[in-house]
């Protein structure tokens, strides 16, 4: 009956927070309400990133589709669900979001301890062809929340309390983590609900794969040019890594994740800090890379130790299978010296 039994014990999104709350005696649950509402919001966008195809939801914003409704872009949609998920859930006091230019700061009456700094849809330049794109989410706890102030936004990404992502493709699935390491749940639609399906996910220790945007080959740094130059023609007679790029960074990220290997978005003479924002995609990435045994590097330093100085700052990123960012950290020391 070991198959019955598989099938009735269904662990949900909600009874693993749950069971990871009740490992702190102190935990009032804030948290546990919080991560309720960010997957309320996931499971909101994944219905309308499916019914976008048929309902004409995509396209730019001022179109009007095929209701003559006001046209609403799936990211602009996106962004007001979670914005309204996350002020409503009380458990917030300032959030930061890839749409919106200035930070949130929650009115006093809804105000919890939280902060969260979110990308709503990641790569949402690939909807229209139905490559798969994302939600990224970090959180942190704010010391007063009364006096909440930007200062207390700008933490190094070591602070992170919890850090996560939702992958919109063929399937919806939440990868997590609240600092006790990564699980990845897949959404049943029928039942509505995230069930765990990979439990404790540990990436490979070293890859095969190597993913980058080779087309900004001419602008990279010495460093990141010799790592994949050795990637390509390997010196010591193994054989070369696969390419693989995607271009939405949840998917490469997962695909990395889940398969080794490393990934890397290098600053470049066009630009000198890359292009991947430091708050919303590379510290719940970089977070979540450490908590599955890997690591992540900006070029300079550990990705988690930097402290930002804006909202929206970026930094190079090469995060992925311990071993491999070992080698790029290597490289760049020589170049350093
Ligand atoms: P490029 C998507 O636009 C995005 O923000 C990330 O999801 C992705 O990793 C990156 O940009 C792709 O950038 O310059 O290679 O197209």
């Amino acid at each position: 009956h070991e198959a019955d039994a598989y099938r009735t014990d269904l662990m949900t999104i909600t009874r693993y927070v749950l069971n990871e709350q009740s490992r702190n005696p102190e935990a009032r649950g804030d948290l546990t309400i919080l991560l309720s509402h960010i997957v309320l919001g996931c499971k909101f966008v994944a219905s309308a990133v499916n019914k976008a195809g048929l309902a004409k939801l995509i396209g730019l914003a001022g179109e009007t589709n095929v209701q003559a409704k006001e046209q609403k872009k799936l990211d602009v949609l996106s962004n007001e669900v979670f914005v309204k998920a996350l002020v409503s859930s009380g458990r917030t006091c300032v959030l930061v979001s890839e749409e919106d230019e200035e930070a949130t700061f929650v009115e006093p009456a809804l105000r919890g301890k939280y902060c969260v700094c979110f990308d709503p849809l990641d790569g949402s330049s690939n909807i229209d062809c139905g490559v798969s794109i994302g939600t990224i989410f970090g959180i942190y706890m704010i010391k007063d929340k009364e006096n909440v102030t930007l200062e207390d936004v700008l933490q190094p990404g070591k602070n992170m309390v919890a850090a996560g992502y939702c992958m919109y493709g063929s399937s919806c699935t939440l990868v997590l983590s609240t600092g006790n390491g990564v699980n990845g749940f897949t959404l049943d639609p029928s039942l509505g609900e995230f069930i765990l399906t990979h439990p404790d996910i540990k990436i490979p220790n070293k890859g095969k794969i190597y993913s980058v945007n080779e087309g900004n080959a001419k602008n990279w740094d010495e460093p990141t040019a010799k790592f994949v130059e050795k990637c390509k023609f390997p010196k010591d007679g193994s054989s070369p890594k696969s390419l693989r790029y995607i271009g939405s960074m949840v998917a490469d990220v997962h695909r990395t994740l889940l398969y080794g290997g490393v990934f890397l978005y290098p600053a470049d003479k066009k630009s000198p800090n890359g292009k991947l924002r430091v708050l919303y995609e590379v510290f719940p990435m970089s977070f979540l890379m450490e908590q599955a045994g890997g690591q992540s590097f900006t070029g300079k330093q550990r990705a988690l130790d930097l402290i930002p100085t804006k909202i929206h700052e970026r930094s190079p990123i090469f995060l992925g299978s311990y071993e491999d960012v070992e080698e790029i950290k290597g490289l760049y020391a020589e170049q350093a010296k």
